[in-house]
């Protein structure tokens, strides 16, 4: 099973400011992670991992995985609040999202609150730091493995 994982703008910097809010890890901890639990899965998973800052190019990274992707974890960091144009190429691709945040963002600021992804999400993760994207990619695997496995 294909997953395209993506994190948004400005996930580059984690680990080196607000660690109260984010946890000390940095985008290579994550991916790491990742990487290993992977590893260790008997499930036959190949991850392509991404990060932008760039709206647009996040839409042509979904597009361009159309055919390759299984399914797509994605933390759209400030673009949760704002993008359409997200929200529409991630439900063009057809396949299950699943949408991460390191942070609670219900018990933030107010225009956290809101999220233009989740609608288009199989689930939302999110409060559990680094965790929440093992927990997704867990909850991805679960979605995935029943039909990838019959292969
Ligand atoms: O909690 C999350 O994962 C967020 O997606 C993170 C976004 C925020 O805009 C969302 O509301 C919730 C912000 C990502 C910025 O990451 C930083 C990393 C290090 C230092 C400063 C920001």
């Amino acid at each position: 099973m294909n997953i395209l994982v993506l994190h948004g703008p400005n996930l580059h910097l984690l680990g080196r400011r607000q660690p109260e809010i984010y946890g000390v890890q940095t985008l290579q901890d994550i991916n790491k992670i990742l990487d290993q639990f992977v590893a260790a899965s008997p499930h036959d998973v190949v991850l392509k991992i991404v990060q932008s800052n760039h709206e647009g190019e996040i839409v042509s990274v979904i597009g361009d995985h159309i055919d390759w992707a299984d399914g797509i974890l994605i933390n759209p960091a400030a673009y949760t609040h704002t993008s359409i144009a997200i929200r529409d190429a991630l439900s063009t691709v057809g396949v299950p999202v699943i949408e991460i945040h390191l942070s609670n963002i219900y018990a933030r600021e107010e225009f956290r609150h809101h999220s233009y992804i989740s609608g288009v999400a199989e689930g939302v993760v999110g409060g559990f730091g680094a965790y929440s994207y093992i927990l997704a990619l867990q909850a991805m695997i679960h979605i995935l493995g029943p039909t990838m496995d019959d292969n």
